[in-house]
C-alpha cells in the first residue's frame, strides 16, 4: 500500500492521538504520545506482511520490554477512508487488545509473577500513515518507537533471508515479568506532579509565558511554546530543551488572531505529544494610550489579540480536551489593568474581555458539563502581574507553593496595596469582589456555598492551604542553617557505617524511595469511646484532608500516597478528587470499605450492620455489604488505587451467639463474591482484629483466620497486619514472617499500642517492636521472597496531638525502623543463628537498632526538598492557625476514633 501524502498522514495521526490518549489514560497515569512516519515504518505498515508479522511480536527482549509483546494494528486504507472512520472502532480495538494481553498474562504467569501491568498497547501501526507510540513520558514514547523501528529492520532482514520468528510467548513473558525487572520498576523515582501532562502556552517565547513553561517543566509536564516571534520562540525552546530535555519541549508558530494558524498549532501539539491537558492563554500586547488618543486600529488590535485570540485559543483547546474526555485546565492570563489601570493607561491592556471571555466560557462550560460525562474542564483567571510560577500553579489547579494565604499574595505586594488604595477600599458587592465567584468552579468545594469576608480571593481555595512558610523556597531557607550540622553528622555516621561495610549513600537512597501512606481518616482528631475533643481547623471533607496530607508529605517527603475510607471520603466528582490529589502531588494507596457502621440516609446501606455485615445471618445484609465493597474497589480503581482493605466488625458478644464455622464460611463466600468482581489486577487486603470493646469473638480474629480466608478466596487476596489488632505481647514480627512465607503479606497499618487497639503514634510506645517487624521485611526483601510487595500505611487516631504533627513523626518513625533494619549485618546474623549464638544474634539486631540514623533521615528529606526538622517547620508555618481561620470549628461530641 502506498503511504498517504505527508500532510494526510499528519492530519490522521493528529486526529487519532488525543482520542487514543483519552482511552488509554482513563485509569492510571496520563500517557504521552509520539508519531513516527519514517520510510521504513511506512514501508512496514504498508506491506502485505504487516498482518502476519506484527502479531509475531518483536524478537529481541530489549525491544519488547519497551514495545510490549505485540503492537495494535489499526486497519485503515488512506485511499478510501478518513481519520474519522477509525474513531468508532477504537474503543473496541483497545478493549480486545487489553483482553488479549490479560489472557497472555494469565496463560504465562507463574505463582510469584508480579501483578499484571498496564494492558494497553504501546505501539499502534496504521497502514499508510505510520506508527504511534504512547508511554508515561515523551522520552519513553520516542524510544519505544525507535525500538520498534529496529524490530521492523529485524523482521525485514529475517524475512529477506528466511522466515522471521518472534520470541515464544512464555519466554517473552519470563523476561517481561522477570522479578528483577519488577524490582527495577518499583525503584523508579516517583513521577513528578505534572508527569504525563501536556501544556500549550501562547506567548510562550518570553515573559510570563516562558516563566510558566519553566514552572510546568519543573513539575514534569511536556510544554508546547506557541508564539508569533519565531526567533524568540526558537531561543526559548532551545534554552528550555537544554535545561529540561529536548523531549519535553516543542515550539509552534502561530498568530493567535488567526483561526487556521491556531488549528495548525494544536495539530502540531497533538503530533508532538499526543494531546493536551493545560492551555495557558497568555499572548498579549501592552499598548498604552490615553482614551482620547486611542486609534480604532489600536483598539481593534487589542481586541483581536486579547479577546479574539483568547477565544480562539481556548476554543481549540476545549475541542481537544473534549476528544480526550480526561478533563483539563484552561488558564486565561489577565491583567490587573483590566480592573485598575495604571496611570496614563486606559483599561484596554488585557482589558475586561478576558474576564468576560473566561466568564462566558465558564458559563458555557457550566451548561456544557452539566450534561457532559464526569470529567470536567476548569477555567482559571490569574492576575498577569503574578509570575510564571503563579500560572504554573494555577495550571496545577491551585496556586503554587508559597503563593497562598491572605489576600495580597495573589497580586504582588505593590498591586495589592494599589487595590487597597481604591477609593473607600473595597466593600462587599464592590466591583473587585465580583471576581470571587470564579472560585465556584469546584462544585465539591464547601466554600462555594458561602461568601468570604475581608479578603480578595485571587483564584481558588488553595490560598488557605499552603502558608508561605511551607513552600520550597521557605523550606530551603529553613534548612539552610541546619545543613552544615547535618552534613557533619551524616559524614560521621557514614564513616562509622563504612567501617561496618555499609554504604550510607545506599541506605539513604533506599530511605528516600520509602513511602508510607497517610490514612485520610486520621487527619481529623479522634476520640475515646466516650468523647472527641476537636481542635481548630478540622478538615471538613476529603479535599481538606488531602491538603493536610500534602503538608505531611511536603515536610517529610515520605508520605506520597493517601488511603481513603468510603463512604467517609465518597465524592460524586471522582475526577475532581483525583485531580485535586494529583495537584497536591499525592496518589492513592489501598482504599477501605466500611460495613462496621450504619450509614443512615445513604441509599446504598438501607439495612443495618448491627449483627454483622459480610457474615450476617441475613443474606440481604451480606449482599448489601458485598455490593458496597465492590463499589469501593471500583471507586478506588478510578482513583488509581490498587487494592481494597476489608476490616469488618463482625463477631459475637456472647458465647453461643454465633456459629463460628458458619460465620467464617459466610465470610469467605462474601469475600469471594467481592473478589470475583474486582477490577483487573486489583488486590484484596483482609484485616484481622482480635476484638472490639464488648466483643467475645470477632470472625477474623487473628492472622490464622485471615490467612485461611485469603487462601480460600484467591491469589490476589492477601492479609493486612494492623499492629494494634493483637493481644498485648503477641509476636507480630513472627506473624509477618509467616505471612511472607505464605506469600500472603498484603501490608501494614502501622501504629503503636500499650494494651489494645489504641491506634497511638507509630514507634511511640515500643519502637523496638517496629524495628523487629522491619527486620523481617528487610530480610524478605533481601532474599527476594516471592510475592513480596507489601503496602505500608499508617492507621492511627489522635486525641490530644495535632494529627498532622503526629502523622509527621509517625511517618518518620516508620522510616527510621526501615533504615535501622537496613543496617542489620544479615550475614553475621545468619552465622550466629547457625551457631546458636543467641546473644551475638540478639546483639547484631540491637546494634542496628541502636544506630542513630537521624542524619540519614534528615539528609533524605533535605535532598527531596522537604524539611530537615519537619515539626519545627510545621509549627513555624502557622498552617494550623491558617486553616483554623477558614474552617469552621467542629463541635465536640460522642466518642469514636474518627
Ligand atoms: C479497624 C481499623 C480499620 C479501619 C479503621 C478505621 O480498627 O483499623 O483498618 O477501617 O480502623
Ligand atoms: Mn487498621
Amino acid at each position: 500500500m502506498q503511504p498517504a501524502p505527508a500532510p494526510t498522514r499528519r492530519a490522521v495521526a493528529a486526529t487519532l492521538m488525543p482520542v487514543i490518549r483519552g482511552l488509554i489514560s482513563q485509569e492510571g497515569p496520563r500517557k504521552v504520545g509520539h508519531f513516527d512516519d519514517a520510510p521504513e515504518v511506512l514501508e512496514f505498515v504498508g506491506s502485505h506482511a504487516l498482518d502476519s508479522l506484527a502479531p509475531l511480536g518483536t524478537s529481541c527482549p530489549d525491544h519488547f520490554l519497551r514495545t510490549k509483546i505485540a503492537p495494535l494494528v489499526l486497519a485503515f486504507d488512506p485511499a478510501t477512508q478518513q481519520a474519522a472512520d477509525l474513531l468508532p472502532g477504537l474503543e473496541d480495538a483497545l478493549a480486545a487488545y487489553r483482553a488479549g494481553y490479560a489472557a497472555y498474562y494469565q496463560r504465562c504467569k507463574h505463582p510469584d509473577s508480579p501483578a499484571m501491568r498496564d494492558p494497553n498497547p504501546v505501539v499502534y501501526l496504521i497502514p499508510g500513515i505510520g506508527m504511534l507510540t504512547f508511554a508515561a513520558d515523551k522520552a519513553t514514547a520516542r524510544i519505544s518507537g525507535e525500538f520498534y523501528r529496529n524490530a521492523i529492520n529485524v523482521m525485514r532482514g529475517a524475512s529477506t533471508v528466511s522466515e522471521y520468528r518472534g520470541l515464544p510467548e512464555q519466554e517473552a513473558f519470563n523476561i517481561e515479568y522477570w522479578l528483577l525487572e519488577e524490582a527495577k520498576l518499583q525503584r523508579l523515582p516517583r513521577p513528578r506532579a505534572l508527569a504525563g501532562r501536556i501544556a500549550f502556552i501562547t506567548g510562550g517565547a518570553g515573559g510570563i509565558g516562558a516563566a510558566t513553561a519553566r514552572r510546568l517543566l519543573q513539575d514534569g509536564a511536556c510544554v508546547v511554546l506557541c508564539d508569533i516571534d519565531r526567533e524568540a520562540l526558537e531561543g526559548t525552546r532551545a534554552a528550555l530543551a537544554k535545561s529540561h530535555g529536548a523531549d519535553q519541549v516543542a515550539a509552534v508558530w502561530a498568530d493567535v488572531t488567526r483561526e487556521e494558524a491556531l488549528a495548525a498549532a494544536f495539530t502540531e501539539t497533538a503530533l508532538a505529544f499526543g494531546g493536551l491537558d493545560i492551555c495557558v492563554c497568555n499572548a498579549g500586547i501592552a499598548s498604552a494610550a490615553p482614551l482620547e488618543e486611542t486609534s480604532l486600529a489600536l483598539w481593534q488590535k487589542n481586541i483581536d489579540i486579547l479577546a479574539t485570540g483568547y477565544f480562539l485559543t481556548s476554543r481549540e483547546a476545549y475541542r481537544m480536551l473534549l476528544t480526550q474526555k480526561l478533563g483539563g485546565s484552561i488558564i486565561m492570563v489577565a491583567s490587573k489593568n483590566a480592573l485598575v489601570a495604571s496611570p496614563g493607561r486606559r483599561p484596554i491592556a488585557r482589558p475586561r474581555p478576558q474576564s468576560c471571555i473566561s466568564r462566558a466560557a465558564w458559563h458555557w462550560r457550566g451548561r456544557r458539563t452539566a450534561s457532559a460525562p464526569t470529567w470536567s474542564t476548569r477555567m482559571r483567571c490569574c492576575a498577569a502581574a503574578a509570575s510564571g510560577r503563579a500560572i504554573g500553579g494555577a495550571a496545577r489547579g491551585f496556586l503554587p507553593e508559597g503563593f497562598a494565604g491572605g489576600a495580597g499574595r495573589c497580586l504582588s505586594p505593590a498591586l495589592a496595596a494599589q487595590t487597597q488604595r481604591l477609593p473607600g477600599g473595597y466593600r462587599r458587592g464592590h466591583r473587585l469582589l465580583r471576581l470571587r465567584d470564579l472560585r465556584q468552579i469546584h462544585r465539591q468545594h464547601p466554600e462555594c456555598r458561602c461568601r468570604q469576608r475581608q479578603r480578595f480571593h485571587p483564584v481558588n481555595q488553595m490560598d488557605k492551604f499552603v502558608t508561605p512558610q511551607l513552600d520550597q523556597a521557605a523550606l530551603a531557607a529553613q534548612n539552610a542553617p541546619l545543613l552544615a550540622a547535618l552534613q557533619e553528622d551524616y559524614e560521621a555516621l557514614g564513616r562509622g557505617l563504612a567501617r561496618r561495610g555499609i554504604d550510607i549513600e545506599a541506605v539513604t537512597r533506599a530511605v528516600a524511595s520509602f513511602g508510607v501512606a497517610t490514612p485520610s481518616w486520621a487527619v481529623g482528631t479522634g476520640g475515646t469511646r466516650f468523647a472527641r475533643f476537636p481542635m481548630p481547623g478540622e478538615p471538613r471533607n476529603v479535599f481538606d484532608k488531602l491538603e493536610d496530607c500534602a503538608v505531611i508529605h511536603r515536610l517529610t517527603a515520605a508520605t506520597p500516597t493517601v488511603s481513603l475510607h468510603f463512604p467517609w471520603d465518597e465524592v460524586s466528582d471522582v475526577a475532581a478528587l483525583k485531580e485535586h490529589a494529583a495537584a497536591l502531588g499525592l496518589g492513592f494507596d489501598a482504599v477501605n470499605s466500611n460495613t462496621f457502621q450504619d450509614h443512615p440516609g445513604n441509599p446504598a446501606h438501607p439495612l443495618s450492620y448491627k449483627f454483622g455485615s459480610l457474615t450476617h445471618a441475613d443474606a440481604a445484609v451480606r449482599a448489601q455489604a458485598v455490593a458496597h465493597n465492590i463499589a469501593c474497589a471500583a471507586l478506588g480503581a478510578k482513583l488509581g488505587a490498587r487494592a481494597l482493605t476489608i476490616w469488618v466488625g463482625d463477631g459475637a458478644n456472647f458465647p453461643g451467639q454465633q456459629d463460628f464455622t458458619a460465620a467464617f464460611e459466610r465470610y469467605i463466600e462474601s469475600v469471594q463474591a467481592v473478589y470475583g468482581a474486582l477490577p483487573a489486577d486489583f488486590a484484596l487486603f483482609l484485616e484481622h482484629k482480635m476484638y472490639e470493646p464488648a466483643f467475645y469473638a470477632t470472625v477474623i480474629q487473628d492472622w490464622g483466620s485471615s490467612l485461611l480466608a485469603a487462601q480460600a478466596v484467591g491469589e490476589r487476596c492477601l492479609c493486612l497486619v494492623d499492629l494494634g489488632h493483637h493481644a498485648p505481647n503477641v509476636n507480630i514480627e513472627m506473624i509477618v514472617a509467616r505471612l511472607v512465607h505464605a506469600r500472603k503479606l498484603a501490608g501494614f497499618h502501622f501504629n503503636d499500642s500499650k494494651y489494645g487497639d489504641d491506634d497511638l503514634d507509630a514507634g511511640a510506645i515500643d519502637p523496638y517492636r517496629l524495628f523487629l517487624v522491619f527486620n523481617e521485611l528487610v530480610g524478605a526483601q533481601a532474599r527476594q521472597a516471592p510475592g513480596f510487595a507489601p503496602a505500608y500505611m499508617l492507621d492511627q487516631s489522635h486525641n490530644v496531638t495535632d494529627p498532622i504533627e503526629s502523622l509527621i513523626t509517625s511517618a518518620i518513625e516508620v522510616q527510621r525502623a526501615f533504615a535501622q533494619a537496613l543496617l542489620v549485618d544479615r550475614a553475621a546474623l545468619a552465622g550466629f543463628q547457625a551457631q546458636n549464638d543467641a546473644l551475638m544474634a540478639s546483639q547484631t539486631l540491637k546494634r542496628a537498632f541502636l544506630t542513630d540514623v537521624q542524619p540519614i533521615l534528615g539528609m533524605a528529606r533535605a535532598r527531596a526538598g522537604a524539611a530537615i526538622e519537619p515539626l519545627s517547620a510545621y509549627r513555624a508555618s502557622g498552617y494550623r492557625a491558617a486553616v483554623a481561620r477558614i474552617r469552621p470549628a467542629k463541635a465536640g461530641g460522642g466518642g469514636g476514633i474518627v
